[in-house]
């Protein structure tokens, strides 16, 4: 209820009175001021004015959970949110939720992080207020071995939010960044908990750089942010509500078919290392091998010079570009 008055005030540009809030959800004008109490203890600067109503002065760029529930689809991808200033990682705080038993679909979404993780142990930086930092919590009914195809049906679905919200060129680097103009502007973490033939629960944590101007020294040759592409900012919220939508559609789609062939074709148009050399390093060696495309389990098919095709898999290597990050 909370999100759907934000909502109506924020496509009101005039005053709403409180009756009319009351009238058309129902419940008392005690109740409706009581709503428009904790948006405004969320921050929201809601002006009241006797015999006016109320109106919405500021439009900041929040991501709180009324913020994005007010925009967001009726299902069940990010249908309960949970909000912090503030935390170490959204993927262990989606742990402990996984554990105390929370449903299918829960995201968890921060202004910054203060221990944001990439893979393999690595330093995801997540600043204050410009990014969005998030992880959904997944508990679906599959063989360990499927749990990082979950990343590509992510990575599918971020490209297409990022797409349609920006008109940017947007592409992937298998297996999980979002690249833009050759730089990095969003990556994804997927972590798991299972035993030998089943998953308890799957925690897809995303990053990604939307209003960020400036990155520091360690990141600034690989990174951009949405706004410095496209010149703008954009509502993170909305990008935030897009993407539960998308993830939602095309998941489902992979829960049904078991493997990742209906959206093979859709990732490779995205895919920029394909048709091209990269550097494979595994156990620390490096190949030089053709990048030809996805299988439908999610793997890199790579060839090398005689044209022998051999699979890669994400946990075992680093695909590099030859002469640059990508
Ligand atoms: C990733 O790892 O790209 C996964 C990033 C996942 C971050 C999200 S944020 C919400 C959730 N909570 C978490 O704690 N994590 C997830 P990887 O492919 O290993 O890439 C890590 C590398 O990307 C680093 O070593 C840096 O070189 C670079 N990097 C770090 N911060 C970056 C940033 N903000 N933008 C672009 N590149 C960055």
């Amino acid at each position: 209820m909370k999100a759907e008055i934000l909502k109506l005030l924020r496509e009101c540009e005039d005053y709403i009175s409180g009756e009319r809030l009351s009238k058309e959800f129902g419940v008392s004008r005690t109740a409706i001021w009581k709503y428009i109490h904790q948006l405004k203890e969320e921050g929201y600067q809601i002006e009241s004015v006797t015999r006016k109503g109320y109106r919405l002065i500021e439009n900041a760029d929040r991501i709180t959970a009324s913020e994005i529930l007010s925009r967001n689809h009726a299902g069940w991808v990010g249908k309960e949110i949970e909000y912090y200033e503030v935390t170490d990682s959204t993927n262990q705080r989606i742990r402990e939720f996984a554990e105390d038993g929370r449903a299918n679909g829960l995201l968890a979404v921060t202004e910054e992080q203060t221990g944001g993780k990439g893979r393999r142990g690595r330093t995801w930086i997540s600043p204050k207020g410009s990014g969005i930092w998030m992880s959904l919590l997944l508990r679906p009914e599959l063989e360990p071995d499927q749990a990082s195809m979950v990343t590509v049906v992510a990575a599918v679905a971020l490209a297409k939010t990022m797409t349609k919200l920006t008109e940017l060129d947007v592409k992937i680097k298998w297996p999980n960044d979002i690249v833009v103009n050759k730089k990095k502007v969003s990556g994804i973490l997927t972590e798991m908990s299972a035993d030998m033939d089943q998953i308890y629960y799957i925690i897809v944590g995303i990053g990604i750089n939307v209003n960020t101007m400036q990155f520091p020294d360690e990141i600034k040759n690989i990174a951009t942010s949405i706004a410095i592409e496209k010149g703008e900012c954009i509502s993170r919220a909305e990008f935030i509500a897009e993407f539960c939508a998308q993830f939602e559609r095309y998941y489902e789609q992979f829960l049904e078919k078991g493997n990742l062939s209906f959206i093979q074709g859709e990732y490779e148009s995205y895919l920029i290392n394909i048709g091209r050399e990269v550097k494979i390093i595994k156990n620390r060696k490096e190949m030089i091998r053709k990048a030809i495309g996805i299988n439908e389990l999610g793997e890199l098919i790579v060839e090398d010079e005689d044209g022998k095709q051999e699979v890669v898999f994400s946990g075992e290597v680093s695909v590099r570009g030859i002469y640059d990050y990508v």
